[in-house]
């Protein structure tokens, strides 16, 4: 058996969270990421047999039954996951009943999955289906996207237009748009169902005075998708109290996308 702590994806996961927190994305507790991990492969640093205990989901995601991903742990700090990833991390598989997860690895000082288990799983289900090369679901708490939350009709036409016009790269990153969600109340199986729903047509979800939602076949995806919604965000709001004299034209956002092929949603354009 390998060294669970030479394990590629928990490098990454480390790698990943340490970035994130120096980037302001994930203050404190905020934030959290989910990994579908490739069964043969974490067999090679775990004995799968071995559950050291098991954690009520508090829903059914039985679609997910054998699954097993590595999940940041609830109320840990991204900042300390490279310095202690077997107390702040878990690897854990979801069993047959579909409502309880076994515990292969981690939450070491007796911890539990991020408190956002529900969204995360209903939309890795959500994802499957959109996209069954998924693996990553990841939510933050970046500046920009946050703030623009207070300042922006909430609409994902309108949102999304905001993105698009002020930066080239939006429209060819994220074509889709982003989806949005109106406030509600976090770490509830609502919001993970309202999140899942939204998941099933984009990629990015925001959610209104709390943060977004990500996800991608790989980190690099999951992470380059929020982090150009961020910048588009910043560059949107660093001109907003400045009258706004250029911005990309509904014309010019088709000629981005006829260069690059873009499968873009041509209803948020006039
Ligand atoms: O895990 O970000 O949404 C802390 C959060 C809750
Ligand atoms: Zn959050």
């Amino acid at each position: 058996m390998k060294d669970i702590f030479t394990a590629p994806f928990l490098e990454e996961m480390k790698r990943t969270t340490a970035n994130m927190y120096r980037l302001g994305y994930d203050e404190r507790n905020g934030g959290n990421i989910s990994w579908m991990l490739d069964e043969a492969e974490v067999g090679e640093y775990l004995d799968l047999t071995n559950v050291l205990r098991t954690i009520p989901t508090g829903f059914d995601a039985s679609a997910l039954t054998g699954k097993i991903f590595i999940v940041t742990g609830t109320g840990k700090y991204f900042k300390n996951v490279e310095t202690d990833p077997e107390t702040n991390l878990g690897i854990i598989r979801i069993a047959k009943d579909g409502v309880t997860a076994e515990l292969l690895w981690g939450y070491k000082d007796g911890g539990s999955f991020t408190s956002e288990l529900p969204a995360h799983l209903m939309s890795h289900i959500a994802r499957q289906s959109a996209d069954p090369g998924n693996r990553i679901i990841m939510h933050c708490h970046p500046d920009y996207t946050l703030s623009l939350t207070g300042v922006h009709e909430m609409t994902e036409r309108a949102v999304t237009r905001t993105l698009w016009k002020v930066m080239t790269e939006s429209i060819v990153v994220f074509p889709e748009g982003v989806g949005v969600l109106p406030w509600m109340v976090c770490g509830t199986n609502e919001i993970g169902e309202a999140t899942a729903e939204k998941m099933k047509d984009f990629r990015l979800v925001i959610w209104t005075l709390h943060g977004i939602y990500g996800c991608g076949k790989t980190m690099d995806e999951a992470f380059g998708l929020i982090e150009t919604v961020e910048k588009a965000a910043k560059m949107y709001l660093l001109g907003a109290a400045l009258p706004r004299i250029n911005e990309i034209t509904d014309d010019q956002l088709r000629a981005v996308a006829a260069r690059f092929n873009l499968n873009y949603r041509k209803e948020f354009l006039d």
